[in-house]
């Protein structure tokens, strides 16, 4: 695939310029900055990867080890630097199969003898492996490969060995006929005329491929006139690493101090972006918590309720016992039976009362001044993460459970849609709930105690899910919603008005969706004493 694209940007652009990576963020470094491929640099990759001169004292497995991270990296071609083949043919027919099958756009083979010394270093002249021998690394290449697109650069040496330059154009003849996709003339001279005199020379449509290094002063355009297809800025981002990590390093080392080089050092924050850190959240989010079958749950048991006096004089409303069970055992066994097994009470009113085998307990000592949402982020290790929550005076059938353990939605909201109880015994404050919808679902437009007959369609029970986005925005809306109140009453007690009810309605009025599960049954809830009778009378166990 990326052979293609490679091939497509030969035909599409008049010049190809290529950056030289060391490794796999220098590679991404490469690919933001612009250019429209990688040269995995075999200078590069030795110096960075294992502090070692350019001589084929890496073996081609961790070359290409380096080379598949800067591949994986990037979305722009890659063209391996794969020195002379790391052998004869033998090790040639090998490399291509390595390199094409992970991924790699093409490879640059040069005419330079196993080992290799790289052609920069001072006073080297390579004695290069003859003609023949270099066509038979190319033609096993070219016969290797199984794609028609992967690519295979041969480089000759031959101006650096002091050869000549009819001997370089009769190299490059030879390997072009072997069946080379481009000719790499690399040169050391201060100035690019060797190059100029070769490409002239070059008749043919094979594109030419020069790695400008000594010459630094040539510019791309004259490249292009000259007819050169692709250029490599082969090692320059290495280069200016190290003067970079030197400066920082000895600065740091002077001062004692990180301060001094903070300004010239890249944000971390950059430096998450580059490694791709945000991709973590959302496939936490995508391929984590989505399919997290079982959240933990919260129950919220604080509150002192005056409704049910004197049933709680000595105990909280949760341990009430309906049918020879309290509640709150109800409660969590009908959550243990739906699978959910973290379950945590947060208990306050009474709270020494309260516990059952197996079920974590926090404490809301503030239990009087403030409301249930304070309490249920008292339960601030359950809530980081996908949370059911569940008020402590509601009792629930498991086949609710179940539905609304299904939601895949940031926030769901379990609602009744028809109100059972009669006018004889009025709830004190339902949490009414004005929905709508279309076909992809339903969710809560109004919620509160405030909305008035015809306002609402619905009544929310007190069973709800938070995905961790979820339980982000609850958190969010709820110091929104606390300052709001303090700002409006300027006092404490304000604390007690902020109701779950309230902090649903500001994650709805901030563009936040509170999705909706409607049940007809299978619920009860306990405020009064007139409930506390029909549970009895009603409940199954
Ligand atoms: C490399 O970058 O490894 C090269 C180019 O092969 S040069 O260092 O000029 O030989
Ligand atoms: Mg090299």
């Amino acid at each position: 695939m990326k052979a293609r694209q490679l091939r497509r940007l030969l035909k599409s652009r008049p010049v190809l310029l290529v950056g030289g990576a060391h490794d796999a963020l220098s590679a991404k470094l490469i690919e933001e900055a612009g250019y429209d491929a990688i040269w995995a640099s075999s200078f590069g990759i030795s110096a960075a990867t294992k502090c070692m001169p350019d001589a084929n004292v890496l073996t081609m497995t961790e070359a290409l080890e380096a080379v598949k991270g800067m591949n994986q990296a990037v979305s722009i071609p890659v063209i391996a630097d794969c020195d002379n083949g790391y052998g004869n043919v033998h090790n040639v027919i090998r490399m291509v199969r390595e390199y094409e099958s992970a991924g790699i756009a093409g490879i640059s083979i040069e005419d330079n003898p196993f080992p290799k010394k790289c052609s920069l270093y001072p006073g080297e002249r390579p004695e290069l492996v003859d003609r023949d021998e270099m066509a038979g690394r190319i033609s096993a290449a070219k016969a290797t490969q199984r794609s028609k697109d992967f690519f295979v650069i041969a480089r000759t040496e031959a101006l650096i060995a002091g050869l000549g330059m009819e001997e370089a154009l009769g190299r490059a003849r030879a390997y072009e006929e072997a069946g080379a996709d481009a000719i790499l003339i690399h040169s050391r001279k201060p100035t690019p005329d060797e190059i100029r005199e070769f490409a002239a020379r070059w008749k043919s449509r094979t594109p030419l491929v020069v790695v400008p290094t000594k010459y630094p002063s040539v510019k791309l355009t004259q490249l292009r006139r000259m007819g050169i297809k692709v250029v490599i800025h082969a090692n320059q981002a290495l280069r200016a690493s190290v003067t970079a990590m030197k400066d920082v390093l000895r600065d740091m080392r002077r001062t004692g101090s990180l301060a001094s080089v903070e300004p010239r050092v890249t944000p971390l924050s950059e430096v998450f972006r580059l490694v791709g850190q945000p991709d973590l959240e959302s496939n936490d989010e995508k391929f984590i918590q989505k399919y997290k079958q079982t959240p933990s749950a919260v129950i919220t048991a604080a509150g002192f309720e005056r409704s049910i006096w004197p049933l709680n004089s000595d105990q909280p409303k949760a341990l009430l016992d309906v049918r020879g069970k309290s509640i709150l055992e109800h409660q969590v066994d009908t959550l243990r039976r739906a699978g959910v097994q973290r379950i945590a009470v947060v208990a306050g009113y009474k709270s020494e009362r309260i516990s059952v085998p197996g079920i974590l307990k926090y404490r809301n000592a503030d239990y009087a001044r403030t409301g249930m949402v304070h309490s249920l982020l008292t339960a601030s290790q359950e809530t980081q993460d996908r949370f059911l929550h569940l008020y402590g005076d509601v009792l629930v059938d498991e086949a609710v459970v179940h539905k609304l353990l299904r939601s895949k939605r940031e926030i769901t909201i379990v609602v009744h849609t028809v109100r059972r109880r009669g006018a004889n015994n009025p709830k004190s404050q339902p949490d009414w709930v004005k929905t709508v919808g279309d076909e992809h679902g339903e969710w809560v437009a109004r919620i509160g105690h405030h909305l008035r007959s015809g306002e609402y369609n619905g009544e929310y029970i007190g069973l709800s899910l938070f995905s961790k986005r979820g339980a982000e925005l609850l958190r969010a809306a709820y110091r929104k919603a606390l300052r709001r109140k303090k700002a409006a009453y300027h006092n404490a007690s304000s604390l007690k008005d902020v109701q779950m009810t309230d902090v649903l309605q500001e994650i709805i009025d901030q563009g936040g969706r509170v999705h909706v599960i409607r049940i007809a049954s299978g619920w009860f809830d306990i405020e009064t004493f007139e409930d506390y009778r029909r549970a009895w009378r009603e409940l199954s166990v």
